[in-house]
This record gives C-alpha cells, sequence and structure tokens, in this order.
C-alpha cells in the first residue's frame, strides 16, 4: 500500500493533533450510534499515541473495549475533481470509521494501514465529521491473540505476550488526494550483475484507457540515470552505486502515469539497489556476509505508550548508531513506517516481524485460566485466526516490500511449535509468504520450550532465529553452568546448516543496582550474562548474529516477574545507558 506523498499530482493533510475522545465503559456506543453527531462527554486526547497513560487513570489504563475519537478536517478547495482518500498509518488492534453519518471503513490488526476512498463523501472546501471507534479486545482469532474471561468483579484480558497491551490511534491518519486515474501500487525488486544494478519494477494503476507508464530512476543528486516505458520492466544501472549496511544510499523511481503528453498521476519510490540471500549458514547482502549487531526492540515510551514519536525514532536510532549496532528486530509488530524509511537511509537493516506474538499458551499468561488453554484447538487458536495471521502477513509485505532495509521475514514470536499442530499451522503461512515474496528469507523466533530436535517447525524456516536466556529464567545467577547448557545447544543447532541469528538474550536489570560479586537484576550481572552469551556466539560458526533482548526497558502488564515493567533494556526506558551499553559499544564498534 503506498503511502501518501506531496507530488506534482498528490497532495496530502495531516489530521494529527487533539482529538475529542470518550471511553465506551458501558459498551454501547455502537447501538447508540455515537458517530451520528457530536461525540457526547468527550475530552481531549493526542493522535498519535496510546490513550492509556495520557491521563492518570486506571480506568483508562485498563479499559478492555471501545473508545471512540472525533475530529473534523476541511477538505481542501483545490481538491474538486480529485479521488480524496482518508488513511490510517494504524489503529490498534481494529477501528471502524465513520465520515458524517457514512461507515467507510473497517480494518482488523492493530500494525498496518488502511484507508477508504472517500470522494463521494466530502465537498472540497467543506468540512467533514471522523468519528472511529477503536477496540483493543483481544480474542483468539486476533494477532496477537488472547481471552476476555469473566472474573468475579468483571472481564479480564488474558495474553500471552509480554508487552502492555497499549491501544488507540498509534500513527499518522491523513486525508490525501490522488488523480481519478492514479497509481495504485508499485513494486520493485532490486538485482545485480556484475558492477551493474537492476530495477525491476511492476505498477498497478487504476483508470480509464490510454493511459500508459513511465518509470525513471534517478540518483541522490537528482541525475537521471535509467528510464523505462510500460507498466513493468527492468531498468539497467551501470556502476551502480549499492545500498548497504551503513551506508544507505537511495535511487528515486518516479512513475508517471500518463496520457500522451499529459502527466496525469505521479508518485516516487525511494529505492536501495541490494541483493539478500542465505546460502549455506551465511545471509549475503550484495554476496557478503553479513553480522546481525543490535537488539530487539519495542515501539515503546513513558506516556506515548506506542504512539509513533519522531523524536523518539531520531533519537533511538541515533543510540543504534552509538552504540554500534547494524540492525534491529521489529519485535513484535510491523513498526511505523516512518521507522522503515529512517533505516532505509541510515542503513539500518531490519528483521520485519508480523505481530504473531503469544501463540503459545504455555508462556505465562496472566488471568484466572491462563494455563489452562491448549493453543491449538478448534475453540483457541484455529482456522479462522490462521486466516488474519495469512492477512497480518500479507499486509505486512504489501506495505514493506519495497524496503531495502528489511532483509528477513519474521512470521512469528515464540509461537508453540514443538506439536504437529503447529507444524500444520505453520506450514501455509511459510509458503505463503514466499509467495508473496520470493526474494527474502522468513524465519520465525523460537522459544527454549522447542529446542533442537524437539522444534517441528524450524525446517520450514530458511534462518534459525533463536531466543535463549541462559543464565536468567534456566540456569538462574549461573553462568558458569549456562554457558555449558548453552553451548550444547547452540552447537545442536549448528548441525542444521541453516544461519543463525539470536534473537533475543538478556536478563532484567535494575539501573543502579550494583553488585561486586555478579548477582541477578544488577548491573554487573547484566555485563557478565551478555560476555557469557557472546562467548558461546563466537565459538559456533554459524551463527551471523546477536539481538540482546532489549534496546530499553519497555512496560508490560503487572505481574510479579515484571518490577514496573520488563527491565532487560541495555538503556532505560527514558533512554539512558546501563553498564551493559559500555561493553556492547567496546564490541559492536570493535567489529564495525
Ligand atoms: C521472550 C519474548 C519477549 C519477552 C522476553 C522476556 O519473546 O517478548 O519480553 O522473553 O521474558 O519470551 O523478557
Amino acid at each position: 500500500m503506498l503511502r501518501p506523498l506531496s507530488t506534482p499530482t498528490r497532495d496530502h493533510r495531516s489530521l494529527n493533533g487533539l482529538w475529542q475522545f470518550r471511553l465506551d465503559t458501558d459498551g454501547v456506543g455502537r447501538d447508540q450510534q455515537w458517530w451520528r453527531g457530536r461525540l457526547a462527554r468527550a475530552r481531549q486526547m493526542p493522535v498519535p499515541a496510546s490513550y492509556n497513560d495520557v491521563l492518570p487513570d486506571a480506568a483508562v489504563r485498563d479499559h478492555i473495549g471501545d473508545v471512540w475519537y472525533q475530529t473534523t478536517v476541511r477538505v481542501p478547495r483545490g481538491w474538486a475533481d480529485q479521488r480524496v482518500v482518508l488513511r490510517f498509518d494504524s489503529a490498534t488492534h481494529r477501528a471502524v470509521v465513520w465520515l458524517d453519518e457514512v461507515q467507510v471503513a473497517d480494518h482488523e490488526g492493530g500494525y498496518t494501514p488502511f484507508e477508504a476512498d472517500v470522494t463521494g463523501y466530502v465537498v472540497p472546501g467543506q468540512e467533514v465529521r471522523v468519528t472511529v471507534v477503536v477496540n483493543n479486545v483481544l480474542t483468539w482469532q486476533s494477532i496477537p491473540p488472547g481471552v476476555v474471561e469473566q472474573a468475579a468483579s468483571g472481564p479480564r484480558q488474558t495474553y500471552w505476550h509480554d508487552f502492555f497491551n497499549y491501544a488507540g490511534i498509534h500513527r499518522s491518519v491523513w486525508l490525501y488526494s490522488t488523480p481519478v486515474d492514479h497509481v495504485s501500487d508499485v513494486t520493485v525488486v532490486t538485482g545485480r550483475e556484475g558492477s551493474t544494478g537492476t530495477v525491476r519494477y511492476r505498477v498497478e494503476a487504476s483508470g480509464g484507457s490510454g493511459l500508459d507508464v513511465t518509470a525513471v530512476l534517478r540518483d541522490d543528486d537528482g541525475a537521471v540515470v535509467a528510464r523505462g516505458l510500460g507498466a513493468a520492466g527492468v531498468l539497467s544501472v551501470p556502476d551502480a552505486r549499492l545500498w548497504r549496511p551503513g551506508e544507505g544510499y537511495l535511487y528515486a523511481l518516479d512513475v508517471e502515469l500518463v496520457r500522451g503528453a499529459d502527466v496525469v498521476d505521479s508518485y516516487r519510490v525511494p529505492v536501495g539497489i541490494r541483493t539478500v540471500e542465505v546460502r549455506g549458514t551465511r545471509l549475503l547482502i550484495n554476496g557478503e556476509p553479513f553480522h546481525f549487531r543490535g537488539f530487539g526492540k519495542h515501539e515503546d515510551s513513558a506516556v506515548r505508550g506506542k504512539g509513533h514519536d519522531d523524536v523518539m525514532l531520531v533519537h533511538d536510532f541515533a543510540l543504534l548508531d552509538w552504540i554500534g549496532a547494524n540492525s534491529f528486530r521489529t519485535s513484535h509488530y510491523p513498526y511505523a513506517e516512518e521507522v522503515y524509511e529512517y533505516a532505509d537511509r541510515a542503513g539500518v537493516v531490519i528483521i520485519d516481524e508480523v505481530a504473531a506474538v503469544g501463540l503459545n499458551t504455555a508462556l505465562g499468561g496472566s488471568g484466572p485460566r491462563a494455563g489452562d488453554y491448549p493453543t491449538f484447538s478448534a475453540a483457541t487458536v484455529n482456522e479462522r485466526t490462521r486466516e488474519v495471521h495469512a492477512q497480518a502477513i500479507r499486509e505486512l509485505v504489501a506495505r514493506d516490500k519495497n524496503h531495502p532495509s528489511v532483509v528477513i521475514w519474521s512470521i512469528a514470536n515464540e509461537p508453540e511449535s514443538d506439536t504437529a499442530a503447529a507444524r500444520a499451522y505453520f506450514e501455509p503461512l511459510f509458503a505463503l509468504t514466499r509467495e508473496l515474496d520470493p526474494t527474502r528469507p522468513v524465519g520465525f523466533a523460537n522459544v527454549a520450550l522447542a529446542p533442537h530436535g524437539a522444534c517441528l517447525v524450524s525446517e520450514f524456516a530458511d534462518i534459525l532465529m533463536l531466543n535463549r536466556y541462559y543464565g536468567w529464567y534456566t540456569n538462574t545467577g549461573d553462568l558458569a553452568e549456562a554457558e555449558l547448557a548453552w553451548r550444547t545447544e547452540l552447537e545442536a543447532w549448528a548441525t542444521d546448516g541453516k544461519p543463525i541469528i539470536i534473537t533475543e538474550y538478556g536478563a532484567d536489570t535494575l539501573a543502579g543496582l550494583h553488585s561486586t560479586a555478579p548477582q541477578p537484576w544488577s548491573e554487573e550481572y547484566q555485563v557478565a550474562y551478555l560476555e557469557m552469551n557472546h562467548r558461546v556466539f563466537d565459538s559456533v560458526d554459524a551463527v551471523i548474529g546477536e539481538h540482546v533482548w532489549n534496546f530499553a526497558d519497555f512496560a508490560t502488564r503487572s505481574g510479579v516477574m515484571r518490577v514496573d515493567g520488563n527491565k532487560k533494556g541495555v538503556f532505560t526506558r527514558d533512554r539512558r545507558p546501563k553498564s551493559a551499553a559500555f561493553l556492547l559499544r567496546r564490541r559492536w564498534r570493535a567489529q564495525g
């Protein structure tokens, strides 16, 4: 799905700012048709942001169900005769949207964009009311899954993932214009033959007859380097400057829809020319082995929750650079598109993950019956869930396929993977992902509960991604024993002959807690824990990367394992370095 852009034929207007907001405490808004007028008893709420932590009110933070947002927008006068589109970069986890009295959109899934052609419902120059109901309930048929149970005092939301269930309008909202005949999609796949780069493009357009497509590739200075005619083609770039980790060189593909001499629509896609390939135990970018150094991250910060914020975006990338990281995983959901655009320019490599986290009821959920459910069954994660999961993968690939920074699709985090049911569930999802994008390797993050020999899903993956906590959840405080056990397991995985990325290893650490003999929770223990892990990784040739869990401390639901959230950050939630940051900086900068 194309991002809204300003081009010679297109315009866009942000709807970000303060919206009217109301909690639907009794769940009556849909019946009472709250979209039919001004939202009563509303207060102001910023967009984008999670609503949960903006107000000091547990009823808001822990609300289960619908919340309502409303704003008005004046459609620019100059948009007469244009197609007008309303786009949400995300609404978590699902939303229905009305323009005045008319329902225009309905979307499931909290981390991918959706839009509606609203041309028929707006009058350029006039104001229109936008009402959105956002729902945060996780069910067995949502991605991620969860269940709402009736406890003695009311409903309780249970889920099996370890981050707070933030909700709301987390990303930007746009009204944008395109010509009626317009470019609807562009797909770019790059390659390399010797020093010549290739850019294979395909343009989809909606519109009448007599339309043609031109494609012009420009370098970073704007000089034309190749031209193509037709809706699909291959452009050759002699002496191409490649997109490389650490050097995000981008060309621009200017696509025009033309009728005779008239330009009907134009759109621009940044293009990084690079290749990705798994060969033996290596992942090659431009034919060269790439070693992943970095983190599993979260979209998480104080007050904003999961709301996208350019300040945090630029700061986090500056910290990645400071520490010598070259990559991260979008654990455990697709991030805001601004993140990928920034990574493209910065030359930072991304493992792009769909929001399929917590498909594993053996991992401590919290709730009256959290431990009692089977993961896969007709009544829990089932065929319908798989279809929702498949749709989430389709939307992820459709959104992110053109980003050079994305080199691996991760189709789940720590699912149950040691049962026949898991195998049957996942096999078609791997096939689907490959069909959608044959150019990138596909994997999933494997959980310690399904070690080598027990995991029945890894054989479908091009690359092994392991989350392991030897020395933390097992062998707690005993790094000597942890080291032996970890090396034994890792050497077993290495016999599969695939590249291995350690996608999680980490220890909770309370910033400012020190101990001379490294004790769990102290900064010294986090350092010693990482050093032990690094000794293990450095002794196994198939290991091609390490992503520490986590970049920064983050919010979780409450529980006896969590002190004001998960404290495995190398940075605190407000991005101050713990001692481990300096260790990583020394190690990674020496490698880079
Ligand atoms: C893994 C999960 C991650 C958790 C982490 C932890 O993938 O989301 O936050 O462990 O326990 O199970 O800190």
